[in-house]
């Protein structure tokens, strides 16, 4: 069998895991990959002549490729993922747990040759700058070279992070399509299997994937590193591992703030990382430090630091536009791969929601002639870009610094069409991790004037790696470590009127909120107090440019008393779930809700 392992690392550990999986796997060869361009053209090469990746028009993409995955293998699977902790109630009720002996006994079987007539690559990559005190490294095994230019984008990845690990510690992550080749059998376009395990070891600080070469299940350093093991990681050295975005909001005066900011998928989070001021705003500017992980430390001056522990942004395609995001659509110019697109006939990609009209003919996500009269979308609803961070037009020049940003406020946000106003203040650090553990996003209305609310705690429900409630007891314990923590602020940028239409028009006028909240952080704005918690009046925000009047403001914040207390006493089915683990602080937060509303005006409005 072939091994480039040679000169690449004396790390014993390393060494020793590689033969140990190589012998369970048996691939036909095995690869280390040094993270050079050569190496990647070349494995883009190899994939085109294998039918995987569609080198796309290189003079409108130069450096971009497309790949269709297999219609089975499009999205995370949350069923089949799993926190093996030793006992069951460390991983919590909001997780999948199997004993860690039964679940590697499970694995070990489906591990066993699982990679004949394939290559095994090792993948070195650090989450975070290299050599950050902030940063981790890993080491993907994978039989998928998908992945591996997936990882050079995502990460950064290669000999470079050997060098830096030198015989130090990683985060073993294994993963296989699960489709072994027999000898002379061909290989298909996208290899995968119906059977799916996304698994996590958080007490060995390990993952194990098998069957999925797609996304969030085969790229480990995301979901499965960055977050799952990561958040495990946090709660034993206390520091944050959070689905948020980084952002760093400048006025024309140049101090920066950086704000970090949850919000479930799929609720414009790409969108908001990259925002374009209005142009009234003069002097105004958002950068970008990351768009959906940041690791956050606490540091000797008393402040929290935060990194984007990623190198590239995998976002959902459909939608995005020069409306939506433009730096989004200047980041996606060239060397990108795109996954579950359309293939317009002059070698472009187009998805639903991109600017112009639909193109008269394409090829679709499943290789299907296509036209606008075509039954399903072109692209799939999950369909992805994978992008270098380097490439935004409004990537924060401190991005990539080992050292990180300091963090001044948080935000969380779900998708409400009712109850939540567009923008409020916790009263307290405790507050806020209240107000974050019960967010969420509206479900489909069950009947008329019913919304159920799916909980979706910090944007973490699918990323947590332990007990949630022990995570909450985890924040208000970062809180209280530091002398002067964050402002927590609460989102809402779904408000609908009576007709069902959005009232805000979101996108770049958000910035009109985020003025408010960085000028509260600066200690220059007002705010009032409503039941949920302190609120700007409609004079305490910027409205050059946008035609939004007192009346309208009212409409996306005015508070229903039913309505919050339904909410109030629907939380208490979500912290029911936790027993006795739940903080006390939680259910106190709760019963100071019902208190202030209890006083509260059936109708609580904006003043003024
Ligand atoms: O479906 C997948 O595998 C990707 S999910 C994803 C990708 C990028 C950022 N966020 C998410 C998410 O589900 O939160
Ligand atoms: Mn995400």
């Amino acid at each position: 069998m072939t091994n480039t392992a040679k000169g690449r690392t004396d790390n014993a550990k390393l060494l020793a895991w590689v033969d140990e999986i190589a012998a369970l796997c048996r691939p036909e060869r095995i690869y280390w990959c040094d993270g050079s361009e050569e190496e990647n053209d070349r494995l883009c090469q190899e994939m085109v002549a294998a039918g995987t990746l569609i080198a796309l028009n290189q003079e409108k993409r130069p450096g971009c490729f497309l790949a269709h995955s297999d219609p089975g293998d499009v999205a995370r699977v949350e069923d089949s993922t799993y926190i093996c902790s030793k006992r069951a109630e460390d991983a919590g009720p909001t997780n999948n747990w199997i004993d860690p002996d039964e679940m590697k006994a499970t694995l070990n079987n489906l591990f066993d040759g699982c990679m004949e007539g394939r290559t095994l690559y090792v993948i070195p990559f650090s989450m975070g700058p290299l050599g950050s005190h902030i940063s981790y490294i890993g080491v993907q095994i994978s039989d998928s070279p998908y992945v591996v230019v997936n990882m050079k984008i995502m990460t950064r990845m290669g000999q470079k992070v050997l060098d830096v690990l030198g015989d130090g510690d990683f985060v073993p992550c294994l993963h296989s399509v699960g489709m072994p080749l027999a000898a002379g059998q061909s290989d298909v376009a996208w290899p995968c299997n119906d059977e799916k395990y996304i698994v996590h070891f958080p007490e060995d600080r390990t993952i194990w994937s098998y069957g999925s070469g797609y996304g969030g299940n085969a790229l480990l350093g995301k979901k499965c590193f960055a977050l799952r093991i990561a958040s495990a990681m946090a709660r034993d050295e206390g520091w944050l591992a959070e689905h948020m975005l980084i952002v760093g909001v400048e006025p024309p005066d140049g101090e920066k703030t950086y704000l970090a900011g949850a919000f479930p998928s799929a609720c414009g989070k790409t969108n908001l990382s990259m925002l374009i001021p209005p142009t009234t705003f003069e002097g105004w500017k958002v950068w970008t430090v990351g768009d959906d992980i940041a690791w956050i430390k606490p540091h000797d001056d008393g402040r929290l630091y935060a990194i984007n522990p990623e190198a590239g942004y995998f976002g959902v395609a459909p939608g995005t536009s020069d409306h939506t995001n433009p730096n989004a659509m200047k980041t996606l110019r060239r060397n990108c791969l795109f996954t579950n697109v359309g293939l317009t006939d002059d070698g472009d990609v187009w998805w639903e929601g991109m600017d112009g009209d639909p193109p008269a003919h394409l090829i679709d996500w499943k290789g299907r002639d296509w036209t606008p009269d075509s039954a399903e979308p072109a692209a799939h609803p999950n369909s992805r870009f994978t992008a270098p961070a380097s490439q935004c037009p409004s990537i924060d020049p401190a991005w990539d610094d080992p050292a990180g940003v300091p963090i001044s406020g948080f935000l969380f946000g779900g998708r409400l069409s009712r109850t939540y106003p567009l923008v409020f203040q916790s009263f307290d650090w405790e507050h806020g991790v209240y107000l974050a553990a019960t967010m969420g996003s509206e479900a489909t209305a069950a009947a008329v004037g019913q919304v159920a609310i799916r909980r979706d705690p910090m944007a973490m429900l699918p990323f947590c790696g332990y007990n949630m409630a022990d995570y909450w007891g985890h924040w208000l314990e970062v809180g209280r470590s530091v002398p002067n923590p964050p402002g927590i602020f609460r989102v809402n940028w779904f408000r609908k009127n009576g007709e069902g239409a959005f009232i805000w028009p979101g996108f770049g006028e958000n910035m009109r909120v985020l003025r408010w909240i960085v000028e509260r952080l600066r200690g220059g704005a007002e705010a009032e107090d409503c039941p949920f918690g302190m609120t700007p009046r409609h004079g305490d925000l910027s409205w050059d440019g946008l035609d939004f009047d007192s009346d309208a403001f009212n409409s996306v914040m005015a508070v229903d008393r039913g309505e919050a207390l339904d909410e109030a006493k629907d939380q208490r089915n979500l912290f029911d779930r936790f027993g006795d683990r739940l903080p006390g602080e939680m259910e106190r937060q709760r019963q100071a809700l019902i208190e202030r509303l209890g006083k509260a005006s059936p109708e609580w409005r904006p003043t003024g």
